[in-house]
C-alpha cells in the first residue's frame, strides 16, 4: 500500500470514529469497544486496519510489523494506536511515530518501560527537529502486540493530524550508530 494511500485511510478513520467516544483515563470506548492498553489486541477486532506491512522487512527478530490501526478520541484527548507483529515480539527500546499535521511533521518517541516520559520533536528542517516536550504522559504496553495511547493537545489540530510512519527501535536509545528501527512503515 503506498503511502499516500494509507494517509487518505487514516483521515477516514479519523473522522468515523471521533463521533461517540467515552471519556475513560486508560481507555477508550466506542459503543461496546474498549480499548486497555495490555498488548492484547483482541479488542481491536472490530476496527479497521488502516496499514498492513510487509511481512519479513524487520532487520531483527524482535517484531514484525504487520498490522496497523489507530484512531483519535477527541473526548479523552488521547490517540489511540495499536501494531501488531508476524512473530511473536520480543524487548524493544522504544515506538517513534511521526504524524503529518499539512506541511508540518512531528515526531513522537515512546520508550519501552514503566515511569518514563514520551517526547515530541517537530520538524524544523531537512533532519533538524526541534523538541516540543520531553515530558509527554503516555501508555504503551507489548505483550502479543503493542498497544499506546497518548495526548494529541500538544498538536495544532487533531482532527487533521495522520500517521506518517511508525518504527518499532531496538538498540540503545538514542546513539546514532547503536539505535535502529528493527522494522519500520512508510
Ligand atoms: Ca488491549
Ligand atoms: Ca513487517
Amino acid at each position: 500500500m503506498t503511502k499516500g494511500k494509507f494517509l487518505i485511510l487514516t483521515s477516514m478513520i479519523l473522522t468515523i470514529i471521533l463521533g461517540g467516544c467515552g471519556l475513560f483515563s486508560k481507555t477508550a470506548r466506542l459503543k461496546d469497544i474498549e480499548i486497555t492498553i495490555d498488548g492484547n489486541p483482541a479488542e481491536w477486532e472490530p476496527f479497521p486496519t488502516v496499514h498492513v506491512d510487509k511481512k519479513g522487512d524487520n532487520i531483527s527478530i524482535e517484531y514484525d510489523m504487520s498490522v496497523i490501526k489507530a484512531f483519535t478520541n477527541n473526548e479523552t484527548g488521547q490517540i489511540y494506536i495499536l501494531v501488531e507483529s508476524y512473530i511473536p515480539p520480543q524487548e524493544i527500546t522504544s515506538v517513534e511515530v511521526d504524524l503529518q499535521y499539512g506541511d508540518e511533521y512531528y515526531r513522537v518517541g515512546l520508550p519501552s518501560g514503566e515511569r518514563l516520559y514520551g517526547a515530541v520533536a517537530k520538524q524544523t528542517g531537512e533532519g533538524e527537529w526541534e523538541t516540543v516536550t520531553d515530558q509527554l504522559d503516555f501508555s504503551m504496553a507489548t505483550a502479543e502486540a503493542t498497544e499506546m495511547s497518548f495526548p494529541i493537545d500538544n498538536f495544532p489540530d487533531p482532527s487533521q493530524l495522520k500517521i506518517a510512519k511508525i518504527r518499532i527501535m531496538g538498540g540503545i536509545c538514542c546513539n546514532q550508530y547503536e539505535y535502529y528501527a528493527i522494522d519500520f512503515m512508510d
